[in-house]
């Protein structure tokens, strides 16, 4: 394939000096400005909108919403996002226009894109702004859009909600009468409508002060039972397709035998002996070739004379393309795919309204990559359906929708609906559901030269019948508020409150010293809360794929990157340690399925980081109530670590699952690096419980092995593995430079323990990751080692997974005999993984390098590129990536314990001047830090909660002089005694002191 390589040749791959231009090392600690995005920049951006849990709505570059995943639909996205960006796409009719008069000039401009000459884009997680003007436009207007999202809050974050506050200023000489409208399609029902009759019904009322349009669906009045007998139109016995006419090459020359069809397709559910099966039928050999073929099959003729169109269908969930249409009057009036399942399903269409026309059926297979193939059989025209549709009621997208105008004036106008018999002033209106029925919402306005004025919309949903397969039903909203009216009523009450909150976090994150690339970069991740990667059920369970729609299961070894939900909501977290990891998942052994009820293995990374992620809970908990729960749990899963790890040497030799999909043995430094990481973490919670032995059980091992991980796998300046020599076939990156290998360490400094692995050793190994694995550009490399997803495209920096400096080891040998698709992650650049390293070098000291890197993130993300709010793995919104968080985390140099009312801070950035926020377990507020004249100024202000504090640690600066420290509270002098290690101070509050939201803990150090 490639290769051999010499050093030579890797020094061409990857570049020791990595030559960065001195003006983008500079940016990396600039405040710098605020990104603002413009013109094509605009086009494929996509904010996360919505409130936490609550399906997925994008705020685009232009203001416009799209996206629109908040019917329940599983969309399983991949990798391919990444290479190839998502376009802005709509199911549905929504957008904001402003009608503008001055003079006797009137203009009509819809807030896109395509109506103002300068539109510019600013997302600062949770609040996206939007700013229209035209040079011949008197006004301009500024969007601000967000869901509720406070921080500790998790209720006010959970809305079904997006806030879309509009304001309105008039630059002209002139006064200027103008006209903000608002209008929504009714949508309920968006995919169930294309299979069954029903009506949607909209209506305008006056509520909580604010004019609701409010958008549901109901049944179809029911017809005159009919004892008609059935028509089988087509069952596709024979083996040619008779009338039905053929196009293209995937339908073959006629149905296929169903005992000829590929085995691994399974059961492909049909009646008699044949079906139409595409993936059989087309004339290739290979899965790729069969999915490249297409082709069409189109039916004669025929009238409808039956309520209903029953059939089986089964392939490709591709819309359009690997579909079966029903054509009236050449028009597709129903349309139907299969589900990416070679099973067909039994479908049914109501076509009563089309009864007594002529129709045909073309079965459509137009897809050439994955899943493009279909399956059909069995079509009957019956009076009743072929499956049972089930009440309206009980359909994943049945629920309601609603726009709101928030504090509401007397001349603020709504209408049911915009076009047909109904008038524009009708307050309500019905359609049946092949007809469009928009609503529109508007508020007229008068403003003189220089005036300024608002409009609040609230877009609202309420879908509550989210049901994943294997896991409890129901949306956590729905608990609270039985319709998307409810919905936005709640806001309307309560939109001073959750504004201010919302507003206030945003001004606390970004009230910073830190670089404004940095805010922006290491937060908006956090936006994956508000898209469908994550889930919270009826019964109030949080759930979380990998990515969106990909990889089941809220999986352990993925999430233990993520630092960002046990900082902001630590309730998700703590109930997903106690009623998953350590619940359901539990084994009696201690063994941790780590995708709770989806999987029946343990990963040994995963294992590691649920007990490093049970301390981290621990910590943000008021109280130690969750360790005291959890406790015995937590050891049976540390006992099975312990046993995997057999002789006590600190060491785990035997098969190891890991997030690289496979079992590696032998000594990993990475996996053994996060079994002592564990063993630190058990010590410490084995300390807080009075469980001296077993924290002495852990102790002992951890120490034998924290020496042995340096003797047996310490070569060249960083951690190999000693691959097993009886698993030679098994992907190991032997002695090759792996991206995870001091990972232990980099956790113990995200939860304040003690070092794992010595620093020396482990700077010396990060030194290397940016040695060996770093590129300014992976082309080069990817070109030699080809296999692999592309997170990082030619031309962009990244730090790769794994490289193989030395010459006893390869990636031919890396590989084994395992499959290319995992031996290919040694090649890739995956984000999560690189945040965890950058995090590490900061707490390390390498500053420059952790920066770059994490910028080196950033800059692929730049909008001019993809989307900034989607980072990629496999699949979109990829939790792993609120690894970002643990970057912000060490450059403020974060330690907390909530039970033991412990903080403290050791800014690796600007020290002498440092300001940056935080979270704890009951507030949060902001940190800062200022070294001037003769002293040392440090200050804890509480913006939201409370704070309850014992000890404080700070870092002092070599010239600040420590003779005395005295400690504020506002005005009050709070009793304290320090210490001094080092740099290190550490106060001790006399007694517990409770910092009330607006207080400020200030300390002076002279
Ligand atoms: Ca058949
Ligand atoms: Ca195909
Ligand atoms: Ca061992």
């Amino acid at each position: 394939m490639a290769g051999p390589f010499t050093r030579a040749d890797f020094e061409k791959l990857v570049p020791a000096d990595k030559k960065l231009r001195p003006e983008w090392l500079k940016s990396l600690t600039e405040r710098g400005q605020a990104a603002v995005y413009r013109g094509s920049e605009l086009e494929k951006i996509g904010m996360p909108i919505g409130g936490i849990c609550a399906g997925q709505i994008y705020l685009g570059g232009d203001g416009k919403l799209w996206h629109w995943d908040i019917f329940n639909r599983r969309i399983a996205t991949g990798a391919e996002h990444y290479a190839k960006p998502l376009r802005p796409s709509s199911p549905l009719d929504q957008g904001f226009a402003l009608r503008i008069k001055s003079g006797n000039k009137v203009q009509e401009r819809p807030l896109d894109r395509a109506h103002w000459r300068d539109v510019s884009f600013r997302g600062e997680c949770p609040i996206g702004v939007v700013e229209y003007r035209d040079a011949d436009s008197p006004v301009s207007v500024r969007l601000e859009a967000f869901s509720p999202f406070v921080p500790l809050d998790t209720e006010a974050s959970s809305l079904p909600a997006t806030i879309m506050q509009f304001t309105v200023t008039n630059h002209s000489r002139g006064v200027v009468e103008a006209e903000l409208a608002g209008w929504l399609e009714n949508a309920v029902c968006l995919y169930s409508a294309q299979l069954r009759d029903g009506l949607r019904r909209n209506r305008v009322v006056r509520r909580a002060g604010a004019l609701i349009l409010e958008c549901r669906a109901e049944e179809a009045p029911a017809g005159e039972p009919s004892q008609r007998p059935d028509i089988l139109f087509e069952d596709f016995e024979h083996e040619t397709y008779g009338d039905w006419a053929v196009t293209g090459v995937a339908f073959g020359s006629g149905p296929v035998e169903m005992a000829k069809i590929p085995s691994y397709q399974g059961d492909v559910g049909g009646k008699g002996r044949r079906v139409v099966n595409t993936h059989a039928s087309a004339p290739a050999n290979t899965v790729e070739a069969r999915d490249a073929a297409i082709g069409t099959l189109t039916s004669p003729p025929f009238v409808i004379e039956r309520n209903y169109i029953t059939f089986l269908i089964g392939g490709g969930a591709h819309k359009d393309t690997t579909c079966m249409n029903l054509l009236v009057e050449e028009r597709v009036v129903r349309t139907a795919t299969g589900e990416n399942d070679n099973h067909m399903k039994p479908m049914s269409w109501d076509v009563r309204r089309w009864a007594g026309k002529p129709a045909r059926l073309q079965i459509v297979e137009n897809e050439s990559g994955g899943w493009g193939n279909i399956g059909v059989d069995n079509i009957v025209f019956s009076d009743r359906p072929g499956m049972p549709l089930g009440p309206l009621a009980q359909q994943e997208d049945f629920g309601s929708m609603v726009l709101a105008l928030l504090e509401a004036r007397p001349r603020d106008h709504g209408a049911a609906a915009l076009m047909g018999e109904a008038k524009r002033s009708s307050k309500t209106s019905t359609r049946p559901f092949d007809q469009e029925l928009v609503g529109l919402l508007t508020r007229k306005f008068k403003l003189a030269p220089g005036a300024v004025t608002q409009a609040t919309f609230v877009l609202a949903w309420h879908m509550p019948n989210l049901h994943l397969s294997r896991l409890p039903p129901g949306r956590f909203y729905a608990r609270r508020f039985d319709s998307a009216h409810a919905v936005a009523a709640y806001v309307a009450r309560n939109v001073a409150r959750l504004t201010s909150q919302t507003r206030l976090w945003h001004d606390t994150w970004y009230d910073s010293t830190l670089p404004y690339w940095f805010l922006d970069r290491t937060f908006l991740n956090t936006s994956i809360l508000a898209t469908s990667t994550c889930h919270r059920f009826g019964n109030g369970r949080f759930y979380a794929w990998e990515g969106v729609g990909c990889c089941e299961g809220t999986c352990g070894h993925v999430w233990q990157y993520a630092h960002a939900v046990a900082r902001l909501f630590p309730e998700l977290e703590r109930q997903t340690r106690e009623k998953v990891d350590l619940g359901l998942a539990l084994q009696p052994d201690g063994a941790i399925h780590f995708r709770g009820e989806f999987n029946d293995i343990p990963a040994i990374d995963a294992q590691a980081g649920t007990i490093l992620r049970a301390l981290r809970e621990h910590q943000m908990s008021a109280d130690d109530a969750f360790l005291r729960r959890t406790w015995p749990r937590i050891k049976k899963a540390m006992d099975w670590l312990i046993a995997k790890g057999g002789n006590g040497d600190g060491l785990i030799e035997g098969n190891q699952h890991n997030t690289l999909d496979t079992d590696w043995f032998g000594p990993v430094a990475w996996l053994s690096g996060l079994y002592l990481a564990a063993l630190r973490a058990a010590e410490a919670m084995a300390l807080e419980m009075g469980d001296t032995a077993y924290a002495e059980k852990c102790r002992s091992i951890f120490q034998a092995g924290q020496k042995n991980f340096v003797n047996q796998l310490y070569a060249d300046g960083y951690f190999r593995n000693r691959p097993d020599p009886q698993h030679l076939d098994a992907i190991n990156s032997g002695s090759g430079c792996e991206i995870d290998q001091v990972f232990g360490q980099s956790w113990a400094f995200q939860v304040g323990l003690p070092r794992v692995l010595p620093q020396e050793q482990t700077v010396s190994a990060l030194k290397s990751l940016w040695r060996y694995n770093f590129t300014p550009d992976v082309g080069p490399y990817r070109e030699a080692y080809k296999a692999g997803r592309w997170y990082a495209m030619p031309g962009e920096a990244g730090l790769l997974m794994c490289t193989f400096p030395r010459s006893d080891w390869d990636y031919a040998q890396a590989k084994g005999k395992g499959p290319e698709w995992a031996a290919g992650y040694f090649n890739e650049c995956m984000n999560g993984f690189e945040y965890q390293v950058a995090g590490h070098m900061i707490w390390e000291g390498l500053v420059t390098e952790g920066l770059a890197l994490a910028r080196a993130v950033h800059d692929r993300y730049h909008a001019s590129r993809r989307n900034p709010w989607n980072e990629v793995e496999c699949g979109d919104h990829y939790a792993r990536s609120m690894a970002s968080y643990g970057v912000f985390l060490a450059a403020c140099g974060f330690s907390y314990h909530g039970p033991r009312k412990h903080i403290g801070f050791a800014p690796r950035l600007t020290p002498q001047n440092f300001k940056a926020p935080f979270t704890a377990a009951e507030g949060w507020g902001s940190f800062s830090q200022k070294l001037q004249g003769g002293s040392f100024e440090a200050e804890i202000y509480l913006a939201w909660g409370k704070l309850r504090l014992r000890t404080i640690t700070l870092v002092l600066l070599e010239s600040a002089p420590a003779s005395s420290v005295r400690v504020r509270l506002n005005t009050r002098v709070v009793k304290a005694s320090h210490e001094i290690s080092g740099n290190q101070l550490r106060i001790i509050l006399l007694s517990e002191t409770k910092i009330a939201a607006g207080q400020t803990l200030q300390i002076r150090v002279a």
